[in-house]
Formats: structure tokens, C-alpha cells, sequence
């Protein structure tokens, strides 16, 4: 195939510097750029893989305020955790660069005045929601509400991510400040836009009309209903601290908006890494620029930075962003907050050496195409059922046997069958499909082609038997096993994209070095004489403790989390807990009159309390024994959580729960109208 691209730039999303690195982190962007890219190595294709943190954005100053440090703190020690895990599990960016960096905020500047200068920016002065206690305008992820698109109540003010839409903060319903719960004012600011509504023709063509065959139908799909849907003006600069300085007289207090800075960081790291020779990855139209990210991320890779490029006139504008949907993990979806996620420096010290188990897994379960699912079991399962018993079984069978039987030197083999000669061809297919695949991002297709070549393999060695005619016929033998050994090259230069240890170790035990694809893969590898080494072993198996125990510290470490969001402050105990009214709304609660009360039997903390409801009575058990006698009890007026879901406490069934304030000592005090009221009134 001839290839008209004479270089590539490869980026995969910067991630916020607010946390770990986890799977579906990896399994979104930074596995499938990986793969590629170190695919187009081995072609001997010029191609940089360009990372970095990205450190700017209301997820890093929310993130600073919580643990109560500043910005450059918080970002400093999640920056060197991301890089080290990744550089750890063998991610082989070009470069991990950060958006703090100098050359960063110089790069992003330039980029503002070039158009700027150029007259693309409108600049308009609004009213826009302001947090009068926290004196701060209240842009992107300050704020929340409910997505008009649809619907969903926890949407934020730059995009709603259950739906993908991007939003304005201006565009939710029922916006509320995530600093302080209050519902914001409007004030007047001066801003920045970028008319993306003018560059629509133009989206159009280079979307619509030039990439409809070979961009993937979920990334197709979500430009069309953006383009369709009209697109509007959107701020490049932001009123907030944090962040690039916005280059222009009196704008001390603006930044550029982290959208229009952060995409611009893959261009300075470019720069940062290639300070002589950056131009070409970025200007020249014979470079394919690829972006592979999470679908999060499509609108401001397809449409918000294509047109900063595009405005700007000297780049050139990606050729195909290969967006992945979402990693699911155990059947409910990630997440940070809730620490439902496995990191991926965990994974590196409970299995050391196992990179390629999880490259394996997860380019496996890819959501290429839509969700998918990731679970310990199935992770084990794929590890012993195909790497160990598939792949590691085939190379270990073929390397032991020839020790065996020849001390490693490969032997010279004799004529070949009809079946030897399909085997030839079903090599040069595989290899022919791998590519094929990758060509197409379409990576759990290429890994299964590779792992098609180990089971032909198994195959030719179970049907063909060697150690049985090792004596006999010892002319087939030969050629059994040096086909063998032959299948086994091509599979350890051809696992190189997808599994760089195992690949690193097979090619030494066979004593061979690695191929360039274009050139040099082809014909024979191996040839009569050549000594192998030792062979050893690829794969040890996974046990099920390991796998139990993965499980169990999902589940605790989740708990853990529930328990830390204990307010330390009362600030972030109001922005941690902010509900829409809708959510209040669901909770009835109506006072109740306690009638009997007793303690309950075996459990020193719990009274059995009998509550007139109005028009019913129920009981509840209620945790506060060490607190009220039941004597004190009798008489008293409550506030019960009237539809609570029935539990069964000490084989009490308890309806219900009574609401207590808890002082400063601890001591618990039952919540009661100021006045008698009758039971069973509602509180609203
Ligand atoms: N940091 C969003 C994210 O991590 C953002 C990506 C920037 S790519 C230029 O999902
Ligand atoms: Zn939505």
C-alpha cells in the first residue's frame, strides 16, 4: 500500500492533573495511541507521540481548594504521579510535557494575538452568572444545573456529560454555584469569542463531506448533530486566576479559557521537544494529524480546535480523531469521585511485570464502537484462557521442543506439505490483516488477528505431533518444528504493538532482532543453523486470590471514599453536596408523635420507638438509646424521613428514620416542630 503521508502527529488527550491515571483512562486514548503509534515505528514511518498534563481549568483550582493547597502544589504532585505511571506501564509518548510549563504559556499567547490580530475574535460585553459570596464569576465547571438538551440535573456549565452536548453556563436550567450552593447573580464582564457559527460552511465540507467514509460513525455522528443543531459563539478567555494570562492590556484578572489553551499544549510540547523542527509536524500537509481521545472530548477536537487551527491559516487541521466511548468497570460506570476505578499505580505494584496483561485485556474489551465492560474476572479469565494458554503455551511448546530435540539450533527442514504451505500463507494474511486493522484504528480486530496466527500454530503442532516422529520420520520433524519456530518470529515481531514486553522477550529467546515491517518482514526469519536461547517462561497464571482480593479493594476502597467526604471544612461540605430542588423534592418527611418506646434487646444504642404518622402507626428503630431514656421518649414530636425503603435492624423492621442534630460534643438531639403540630404533618 502506498502511504501518502510522509510524517505523523499522534496526541492522545492531556489529562487533568487532578488524580491518577485509571483503565478506562488507558483504555480511551493512551493504550489505542500507544499501539498505533509504536505501530508506525516499526514501519520506520516519522511519527512523534505527543503528551502531557493538562494543568489548567476549573477541575485543578476545585481540586486545590479541596485538599487545601494551591494550584501549582496540587498540580506538581499530580503531574509527576500521571507521568510516572505511565512511563512505568511503558506509554511511549515522544514527550510528557505540561501545560504550566513556560513554553506553554508563551505558545498559547502567541497563538491568542495571531488571531486576535487577525480580527477572528469578537469581543462582547454580557452579564454573566456571578457568585456575589465568593466575588467570582461562575464559568464552566463552577457551576451546575440541568441540561436543557436532556435534562440531566447534574450537568455542568461547559458541557453535560451524560449527553455530550456542549453548553454555555447560561444555557442550564436551575444553575447553582458549586462554591458556595447558592444560585448565582448576573453581573457584567468583557470577553473573547470565538464565531464558530461563521466557520460552519467550512465544518461542514471538511467534516460532513471529505471524512463521512473514514471517520467513525460515533464521531461522524456527534459533529453532524452539533453542525446541525447551529453552532454558537463561544469565550476563548475566562474571569479566573488560574491559567494563561490573557496577552492584552487590563486583563489581569483573565485567562485563556482552558479549551482553547490545552489543545494548543500538544503544540508546544511539539515545540518543547523538537525546538528547530516543530514546524513541519504542525504545518505541513503532508503530515496526518491524529488525535485520539475519549467521547467526551469530540466536540473540542472535531469542531472547537480544528477551527482555532483552521482561523489561524499556517496549520493543518487533524485527519481523523478516533474517539473511543467508555470503559465501564464491573457494570457501573467509572468513577473518580466515587474512587470506582482501578488506577493504574495500584495495578503496577499488585502486578509487577504485567503490562502486557493489561494492554492485552484491554485492547481486547476496547469501546471502540460503544461501551464496554471491565471486570476482574474477565480479566483473568483472558489472561489464562489466551495469553497464558494460547499465546505463552504456543512459544513455550515450539522453544522447549527444539532444545529438546536439537539443543536450540533450528534444523534444516525438508519438504513441504500442501498444509505447510497454507500455513506459509496464513502467516503473510495475518500479517497483512494486522496492519489492515491498525490502518483503521480498528484495534481489537488487529489483536485478534495475531492471536488467529498463535492458534494456527497450536493447531499445526497438535495435528503434526513431533514428538512422536522425533525417531520415526525425523525429515517431518524438522519441518514441523522449524515452521514452528518460523510462526513464532512472526508472531514476536508482530506482537510488538500490542504487547512490547512479551515481544521484547520472545524476540530474545529466539535470538533475533526486531524487523521494520516495510522492509523487512517478509520471506523467512529464521533459517537452518540460527541457535536460540534459553527459552523462559511469558506468562506465569493468574490465581483466583489475586482476583478476590482485586474485587474486595474495589469495593473498600469506594467505602473509604464515602467516609472522606466528611466535610473537614463547611465550604466544601455545602460544594460536595449540592442537590437540585428536584432531589429535595423526593424526600417526604412529616412529623411524628412518639406513643411507646423500649429498648431493644442485645444492642445498648437502640431504642424501638411506636410514632403516630396521622393516619398510621409505625415503628422505628432509631440509634439513639445513649441518648434519650425511653421514658423521655413517650410524648415527644419527631421529624421522620417518612419514605425511606424498610430495613430490618436487630429483626425489627424499622419504617422510616427520625432526623437528629448532632452538637459539637456529639451528643444527638431529636429534631421537633417549635410548636405542637398534629401528627403526621408535612415538612416542606
Ligand atoms: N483535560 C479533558 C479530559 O481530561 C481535558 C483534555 C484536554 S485535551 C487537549 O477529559
Ligand atoms: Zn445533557
Amino acid at each position: 500500500m502506498e502511504n501518502k503521508w510522509k510524517r505523523y502527529t499522534v496526541t492522545a488527550a492531556l489529562p487533568y492533573a487532578n488524580g491518577g491515571i485509571h483503565l478506562g483512562h488507558l483504555a480511551g486514548a493512551y493504550l489505542p495511541a500507544d499501539t498505533y503509534a509504536r505501530y508506525r515505528r516499526l514501519k520506520g514511518d516519522d511519527v512523534l507521540y505527543i503528551c502531557g498534563s493538562d494543568e489548567h481549568g476549573v477541575p485543578i483550582t476545585l481540586g486545590a481548594r479541596k485538599e487545601g493547597i494551591t494550584p501549582q502544589q496540587f498540580v506538581d504532585k499530580y503531574h509527576s504521579l500521571m507521568k510516572n505511571s505511565f512511563a512505568e506501564f511503558g506509554i511511549s509518548f515522544d514527550i510528557y510535557s505540561r501545560t504550566s510549563n513556560k513554553i506553554h504559556h508563551e505558545t498559547a499567547q502567541q497563538f491568542f494575538l495571531d488571531l486576535y490580530n487577525k480580527g477572528v475574535f469578537t469581543e462582547e460585553t454580557s452579564q454573566q452568572l456571578y457568585d456575589e459570596q465568593e466575588k467570582m464569576f461562575l464559568a464552566d465547571r463552577y457551576i451546575m444545573g440541568t441540561c436543557p438538551v436532556c435534562g440531566n440535573e447534574k450537568a455542568y456549565g461547559d458541557q453535560c456529560e451524560k449527553c455530550g452536548s456542549s453548553l454555555s453556563p447560561k444555557d442550564l436550567k436551575n444553575p447553582v454555584s458549586v462554591l458556595s450552593g447558592n444560585v448565582p447573580v448576573m453581573k457584567e464582564t468583557k470577553h473573547w469569542y470565538l464565531p464558530l457559527q461563521n466557520y460552519e460552511p467550512w465544518l461542514r465540507e471538511w467534516i460532513l463531506d471529505n471524512h463521512k467514509d473514514d471517520w467513525k460513525t460515533n464521531v461522524y455522528g456527534q459533529c453532524k448533530s452539533w453542525l446541525d443543531g447551529g453552532l454558537q459563539p463561544r469565550a476563548m478567555t475566562r474571569d479566573l486566576d488560574w491559567g494563561v494570562k490573557v496577552p492584552l492590556p487590563g486583563s489581569e484578572h483573565k485567562v485563556l479559557y482552558v479549551w482553547f489553551d490545552a489543545p494548543i499544549g500538544y503544540i508546544s510540547a511539539t515545540k518543547e521537544l523538537k525546538p528547530n523542527d516543530w514546524e513541519k509536524y504542525w504545518k505541513d500537509k503532508d503530515t496526518r494529524l491524529l488525535h485520539f481521545i475519549g467521547k467526551d472530548n469530540i466536540v473540542f477536537h472535531c469542531i472547537i480546535f480544528p477551527t482555532i487551527l483552521h482561523s489561524h491559516g499556517e496549520y493543518i487541521v487533524p485527519d481523523n480523531v478516533p474517539a473511543n466511548e467508555f470503559l465501564n468497570l464491573e457494570g457501573e460506570k467509572l468513577s473518580t469521585s466515587r474512587n470506582w476505578a482501578v488506577w493504574l499505580h495500584d495495578y503496577l505494584k499488585d502486578f509487577p511485570g504485567m503490562q502486557d496483561t493489561l494492554r492485552y485485556v484491554l485492547t481486547s474489551i476496547a469501546p471502540e464502537t460503544k461501551d464496554s465492560d471491565f471486570t476482574w474476572k474477565d480479566f483473568q479469565d483472558r489472561h489464562n484462557n489466551e495469553l497464558v494458554a494460547i499465546l505463552g503455551n504456543f512459544v513455550n511448546r515450539t522453544m522447549v521442543l527444539t532444545h529438546k530435540f536439537y539443543n536450540g539450533k533450528i534444523p534444516v527442514y525438508g519438504n513441504l506439505t500442501e498444509s505447510d504451505r497454507e500455513l506459509i500463507a496464513s502467516i503473510k494474511v495475518a500479517q497483512q490483516n494486522i496492519c489492515d486493522s491498525l490502518e483503521k484504528f480498528r484495534f481489537r480486530e488487529a489483536l485478534q488477528e495475531l492471536m488467529n496466527l498463535a492458534r494456527a500454530g497450536n493447531k499445526y503442532l497438535t495435528d503434526n505431533e513431533p514428538w512422536k516422529i522425533v525417531k520415526s520420520n525425523e525429515e517431518r520433524c524438522a519441518t514441523v518444528m522449524y515452521l514452528s519456530i518460523e510462526i513464532t518470529a512472526y508472531l514476536a515481531q508482530l506482537m510488538q504493538p500490542f504487547l512490547p514486553v512479551a515481544a521484547e522477550k520472545t524476540l530474545s529467546m529466539l535470538n533475533l532482532p526486531k524487523k521494520n515491517w516495510s522492509a523487512e518482514l517478509k520471506g523467512q526469519l529464521i533459517h537452518p543453523g540460527h541457535q536460540l536461547n534459553e527459552a523462559g517462561l511469558m506468562f506465569r497464571k493468574i490465581e483466583d486470590e489475586e482476583i478476590t482480593a482485586q474485587v474486595e479493594k474495589l469495593k473498600a476502597n469506594q467505602k473509604q471514599v464515602v467516609l472522606q467526604t466528611e466535610p473537614k471544612n463547611p465550604e466544601s461540605e455545602i460544594a460536595n453536596s449540592v442537590i437540585n430542588y428536584d432531589d429535595f423534592a423526593k424526600l417526604e418527611l412529616r412529623v411524628g408523635t412518639v406513643t411507646a418506646a423500649e429498648k431493644v434487646k442485645k444492642a445498648d444504642k437502640l431504642l424501638q420507638l411506636t410514632i403516630d404518622m396521622g393516619n398510621e402507626v409505625r415503628t422505628i428503630v432509631s440509634g439513639i438509646a445513649e441518648h434519650y431514656t425511653p421514658e423521655q421518649m413517650i410524648g415527644k414530636q419527631v421529624s421522620v424521613v417518612a419514605n425511606l425503603a424498610p430495613r430490618k435492624i436487630k429483626g425489627i423492621e424499622s419504617k422510616g428514620m427520625i432526623l437528629m442534630a448532632e452538637d459539637a460534643d456529639g451528643k444527638l438531639k431529636i429534631v421537633s416542630p417549635a410548636e405542637t403540630v398534629n401528627s403526621g404533618s408535612k415538612i416542606s
